[in-house]
């Protein structure tokens, strides 16, 4: 059976972004892979972060894995922290690559620029999460489209890894979604939606209520033509709520364009709003009956042990290539 490994990050609540982009993958190929799944909470520290939101927002999210479909009996669902040996191979990793490609990668680029006391670990974050991925012997990362430079590099440090020093990683492939790969921010369509925006405005949660849904929604910028019609270049707006509504919906972006010929904004978004609060709502319902339950904590001891035994035969043969400690 192959082997899926994919994180998010812990860095606020999950968005419809990181559900159509990442998580709702996930769901499907729970079925027929070998799955690790995990919660990146070292990755979340390379920007600051609250301790006690942080807290907050690990438990949050491991209940949003399970609440939109993730079924513990069929993955390991597990806290990074939790396998220490993720920062130890992170820091071998970290010994292979070279500063130059790190300072190439645009999200260091974009979340470094314009702050004065950028952290040394928002540069060396590919090879913590090239480890998260080689430690399992992963074949598939199921990420959006914004990962693709950072497993681009984590196959080239797995590549040299290998050559020089033994040939025991499996060289991942990426998997993009075809349709929702990007979704846009509802204030600014150039700029992808992200969890961590400063504007709420910008980025519908898993676990915004029916109210702000639709007025974020009513908010989002569009265009002043008034045509319900997909074209990414010239109607940002419109085209990225068309895939959102496409997604959830279930139903094509050229039928939802049929279906609104001769209708405006108004009429689109107001039904947009209930086809997100209609996807939402059973996930909502679920999430709250498990974030506070002890089976949410059994269900991540479970995951971290699992998660260990595997990681730390990993590291015991990344160690030994390398030279590190004694042979045993
Ligand atoms: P942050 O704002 O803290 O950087 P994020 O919202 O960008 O976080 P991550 O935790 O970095 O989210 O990503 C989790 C997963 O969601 C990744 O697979 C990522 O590719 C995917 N993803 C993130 N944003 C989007 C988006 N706007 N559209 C599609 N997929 C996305
Ligand atoms: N870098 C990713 C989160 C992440 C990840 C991973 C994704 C960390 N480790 C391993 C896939 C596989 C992000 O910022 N979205």
């Amino acid at each position: 059976m192959k082997t899926i490994f994919s994180g998010i990050q812990p860095s606020g609540t999950i968005t419809l972004g990181n559900y159509i982009g990442a998580l709702k993958q996930f769901v499907e190929l729970q079925e027929e892979f070998n799955c690790y799944f995990c919660i990146v909470d070292q990755h979340a520290i390379t920007v600051p972060q609250d301790r006690l939101q942080l807290r907050k927002n690990i438990k949050s999210l491991a209940a949003l894995y399970l609440a939109v479909g993730i079924d513990p009996n069929k993955v390991t669902l597990f806290i990074q922290s939790e396998v220490p040996a993720h920062a130890q191979a992170g820091w071998m990793l970290q010994c292979v690559s070279y500063i130059g490609e790190l300072e190439r990668m645009t999200q260091f680029k974009d979340k470094s620029s314009g702050k004065e006391a950028v952290s040394a670990g928002l540069l060396t974050y590919p090879p913590l999460m090239a480890a998260d991925i080689l430690l399992y012997g992963t074949d598939l990362v199921p990420v959006g489209e914004d990962q693709k430079q950072h497993l681009e590099l984590t196959r080239d440090l797995a590549e040299r890894f290998n050559k020089k020093y033994n040939d025991i990683f499996t060289i991942p492939e990426i998997s993009i979604p075809k349709v929702g790969a990007r979704i846009m921010s509802l204030q600014d369509p150039s700029k992808k939606m992200s969890k961590s925006d400063p504007n709420s405005k910008a980025f519908i949660s898993l676990l915004d209520d029916a109210k702000t849904i639709e007025k974020k929604i009513k908010s989002s910028v569009t265009d002043s033509d008034g045509i319900v019609k997909y074209d990414k270049e010239k109607k940002p707006g419109i085209s990225n709520l068309l895939s959102i509504y496409s997604i959830l919906g279930g139903i094509s972006i050229s039928d939802i364009e049929e279906k609104y010929v001769g209708k405006g904004y108004g009429d689109f978004k107001a039904d947009l709003a209930n086809v997100v609060i209609e996807a939402l709502t059973p996930i909502q319902e679920k999430y709250h009956a498990l974030v506070d339950s002890e089976e949410l904590d059994n269900i991540l001891d479970m995951g971290a042990e699992k998660a260990n035994a595997t990681a730390t035969k990993m590291l015991k043969k990344m160690e030994n290539a390398m030279g590190l400690g004694r042979k045993r």
